[in-house]
């Protein structure tokens, strides 16, 4: 089976290999660009199955703050997903590492999760942010999102933390790395 489940300081941490879209936690995250314009990969699925009202939503947030900079997080309603909202935020893209990749994927998911916490969600998903299209490598992604995740549940607790890997061998790299940052 491929999840696994327990809970650190309060909160229920869940992995589990899936699709983001189809989960029932109260906010799922996208993997965004900073147009909030929609794109490929969780981005394009995201608004898909969601419909046209998210796309109308990130075009107010253009319209009144701009573009997102990267590892900043907005809001919007759900449109036709289950979750009632969708965060999105951005991850950096891969340029080797030293152009501050590690702080800028640790304030996406901190943002994130802030966002959440301010807008009383107690539920979220996360994808694998910025290890598709922006190039960044898992084992090395996985280990800076599970940190900053951890580094927020020491102050705040929520019911559910999810992490959903969209491949098999994702999901391995998750279950490798998990165990050694919340052991
Ligand atoms: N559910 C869960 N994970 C998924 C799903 C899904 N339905 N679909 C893909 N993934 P990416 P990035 C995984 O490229 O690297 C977009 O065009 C995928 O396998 O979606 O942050 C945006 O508009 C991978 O592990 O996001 C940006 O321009 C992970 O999601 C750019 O891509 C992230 O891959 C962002 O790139």
């Amino acid at each position: 089976m491929k999840s696994i489940g327990f809970t650190y300081n309060g909160t229920k941490i869940t992995l589990l290999k899936g699709d983001i879209t189809k989960q029932d936690t109260e906010v799922i995250v996208n993997a965004a660009n900073s147009s909030l314009m929609g794109g490929g990969g969780v981005d394009g699925a995201i608004h898909r199955a969601g419909g046209p009202e998210i796309l109308k939503e990130c075009k107010e947030i253009r319209k009144n703050q701009g573009k997102c900079p990267t590892g900043e997080a907005v809001i919007t309603s759900g449109g036709n997903l289950k979750a009632k909202y969708v965060i999105h935020t951005v991850g950096p893209i891969w340029r080797g590492g030293n152009n501050k990749e590690p702080q800028l994927l640790s304030n996406a998911y901190k943002n994130s999760l802030k966002l959440a916490h301010e807008n009383n969600i107690k539920t979220i998903a996360f994808p694998s942010i910025s290890t598709g299209a922006y190039g960044y490598p898992i084992e090395k992604a996985s280990i800076v999102a599970l940190n900053a995740v951890k580094e927020v549940l020491n102050k705040i607790t929520f019911e559910e933390v999810r992490f959903i890997l969209y491949s098999g061998e994702d999901f391995e790299v998750y279950k490798d790395k998990i165990e050694k940052v919340f052991s």
